[in-house]
């Protein structure tokens, strides 16, 4: 049913992420590294720095400035070209708050409390947490929608908010008779839709955990990136010649799927050449690639960030291409919910 709906729409991909923190291995191999990749002729690209949904939970204002213009010039350092694609924040284009409160009346509650996104980062506090963080996928939802994006690459962790997404608008569609969303499709593909903790191979790696050590930063220099892989956890046994075998060794598993997913191979190409190696000889060879894929990206960050000028002029410019496309689909959502719009 979604094909027939879907096959009305122009293939446009849309994606975001979220200036909570530094942008980390996870962040750039889930999503960067494929946002830079799907550009091209085939659909177009539009591509967001969620601001809005990073004020869900308090940011200093100074700090949150910083973050969203070493989030741009992270998209730019990893491929993102604001040429090919959109590139902007998502609090400079009005139509996604305007179209979340649209969906506020559409989503149940009962949906987002179910959001285990929302579970983790409220804990045991769910009365006194952001009204936010609980709306949090109504947003999600509006930043997708406002653009009738028709596919959302993101990492596995989000695979919950895009289901629904695909609620909201078939609701949506079907409440008012129209089809007016595509039931949007989610690209979670490639080996390194969830990367691990270093620490902790049953958590996801994130910017926003405690421990530094936790993660990979694209800001992190060589020597770093090399201390964290030698510390990160691992166990005793050399390494076998195919995946199969690390099925219940999820630190092991994670560093091989890590190692492909930076040098563009199978987890099973990279095992054919370590197979009875221990983590002695792996560790030193992982920090390798990750260096020699990482570094350029460091650079390249740093370029960008040292004239904020030039970053302010490419979001402006993102965001009032981004504008352009939003608004009249906001518009005509609004005329099919029956508010009246009298101004020209
Ligand atoms: P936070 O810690 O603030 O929740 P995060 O590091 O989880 O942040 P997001 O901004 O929520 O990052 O996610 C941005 C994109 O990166 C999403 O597409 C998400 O699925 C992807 N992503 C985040 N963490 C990982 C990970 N560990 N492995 C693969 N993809 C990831
Ligand atoms: N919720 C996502 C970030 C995000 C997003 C989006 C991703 C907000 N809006 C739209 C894809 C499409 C996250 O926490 N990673």
């Amino acid at each position: 049913m979604s094909d027939q709906i879907n096959a009305q729409f122009r293939p446009r991909i849309f994606s975001g992420i979220q200036p909570s923190g530094g942008l980390t291995l996870g962040n750039y191999l889930g999503a960067l590294k494929r946002f830079a990749a799907l550009q091209g002729d085939k659909a177009e690209t539009i591509y967001c720095i969620v601001d809005l949904h990073a004020i869900t939970v308090w940011q200093d204002p100074e700090v949150l400035r910083a973050r969203i213009r070493e989030a741009a010039a992270a998209f730019m350092a990893a491929g993102v070209d604001p040429a090919q694609s959109i590139l902007f924040n998502q609090s400079q284009v009005s139509a996604h708050a305007e179209m979340a409160w649209l969906f506020n009346t559409v989503a149940r509650v009962g949906w987002m409390y179910r959001m285990t996104q929302f579970k983790d980062k409220a804990g045991k506090n769910t009365e006194n947490v952001s009204l936010g963080l609980l709306a949090y996928p109504a947003l999600m939802a509006a930043d997708i929608l406002t653009y009738q994006a028709t596919a959302v690459p993101v990492g596995e962790d989000q695979k919950q908010h895009l289901e629904l997404t695909r609620d909201i608008a078939a609701k949506f569609n079907h409440d008012y008779g129209v089809e007016h969303f595509p039931i949007t499709e989610p690209l979670i593909e490639g080996v390194a839709t969830r990367v691990m903790s270093l620490r902790d191979g049953s958590k996801k790696m994130s910017k926003s955990d405690p421990s530094d050590a936790s993660r990979i930063n694209l800001t992190d220099d060589a020597d770093t990136i090399a201390q964290k892989i030698r510390k990160a956890r691992t166990d005793a046994e050399p390494l076998p010649g195919q995946m199969d075998a690390l099925k219940d060794r999820p630190e092991a598993k994670n560093l091989v799927n890590i190692y492909a997913a930076l040098t563009d191979e199978t987890p099973d190409q990279v095992l054919a050449r370590f197979e009875g190696q221990g983590f002695g000889a792996f560790k030193p060879a992982l920090a390798e690639v990750a260096v020699e894929a990482l570094s350029p990206i460091t650079r390249r960050m740093a370029e960008f960030m040292a004239d904020p000028a030039q970053i302010d002029a490419i979001l402006a410019d993102g965001s009032a291409r981004a504008d352009a496309v939003a608004t009249p689909i906001l518009e005509r959502t609004k005329d099919i919910m029956g508010l009246l719009r009298t101004r020209a």
